[in-house]
């Protein structure tokens, strides 16, 4: 059993009282109670404060362009399908910014995680509106209230059939740690949207305003009805469901390619001849 301790990079410079620690703290507990070796895992981010946690951890990591992370990750993930890949972005990163590539992740169904730090504000500029801003806060940038009608990510992931749809609370660190095994331990994308206060520019969406909404899923509910989890997703209410809410096993994208099937795209050899000979085709 690995130690937290195995996975602690630099000293965090996130604002005290963040979310983030927690979800910094589940993820180590995650991968440490799953026997994960911190050489053994590859954590991708983009730009953000959620997009800080690889320098904040030691493992493999790619800290790459703001909204770009998913593109990296497939591509580690193709290179090497043995090794667990995590993405980590913010709500800005991943359903702004990196909307496009989010669609099309869901659509390949590579096997990733994907862990989106959702504080409902982009945090790292100071605090405008994200597409999970709910639609009237006013911001520095939208002093008349955000204009945009708020992005539900659960909803459009299951839309999108994705294969692994799951919401985590950052306060409730154990169920967190929980939903993240699930998630890793899952063949194909998986999304774990985590509510994350953000206590210096989200002064609407508190621990307070989560705590009294939240609650977790119980085992009466069944994620493998998309119907169902649909409807728990659209649902106005004033309670936040956590926990799985969508599961599809299907086929990943690395499973569906032949070429993956026997050993990963590191391990194969290289052939220079017969690389020019395929490329000679061409002309
Ligand atoms: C292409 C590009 N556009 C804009 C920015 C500026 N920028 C950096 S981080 C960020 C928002 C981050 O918000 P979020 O992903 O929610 O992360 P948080 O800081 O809240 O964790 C923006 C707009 C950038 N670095 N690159
Ligand atoms: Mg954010």
């Amino acid at each position: 059993m690995n130690a937290l301790d195995d996975y602690k990079g630099q000293e965090p410079a996130w604002c005290p009282g963040c979310g983030n620690y927690a979800i910094l703290q589940a993820l180590k507990g995650a991968l440490a109670g799953l026997g994960i070796k911190p050489h053994g895992v590859t954590i991708v981010s983009g730009i953000g404060q959620a997009a800080k946690l690889p320098h904040y951890m030691k493992c493999n990591t790619f800290n790459g362009l703001h909204g770009r992370a998913l593109p990296p990750a497939t591509g580690i993930r193709l290179a090497n399908h043995e090794m667990p890949v995590i993405v980590v972005s913010g709500d800005g990163d991943c359903y702004g910014e990196g909307g496009n590539h989010l669609i099309h992740a869901i659509r390949r169904n590579i096997d990733v995680t994907l862990l989106v730090h959702d504080n409902q504000i982009y945090g790292l500029t100071k605090g405008q509106a994200s597409p999970t801003t709910t639609q009237g806060v006013i911001t520095k940038t939208q002093p008349f209230g955000a204009n945009a009608s708020e992005l539900n990510p659960i909803s459009l992931a299951i839309g999108l059939d994705c294969s692994f749809v799951a919401r985590g609370y950052a306060a409730d660190t154990v169920f967190l740690k929980s939903i993240m095994k699930d998630a890793i331990n899952h063949k194909g994308f998986a999304l774990v949207d985590i509510l994350q206060p953000c206590v210096t520019f989200n002064k609407l969406n508190t621990y307070k305003w989560y705590t009294e909404r939240v609650y977790r899923l119980d085992d009466s509910y069944n994620p493998y009805d998309r119907v169902g989890a649909f409807k728990l997703a659209v649902e106005l209410s004033d309670k936040i469901p956590t926990g799985i809410i969508y599961i599809n096993d299907k086929p990943a994208f690395e499973e569906r390619i032949s070429i993956l099937k026997e050993v990963p795209l590191v391990r194969q050899g290289f052939s220079l001849k017969n690389a020019l000979k395929e490329l000679d085709k061409f002309f």
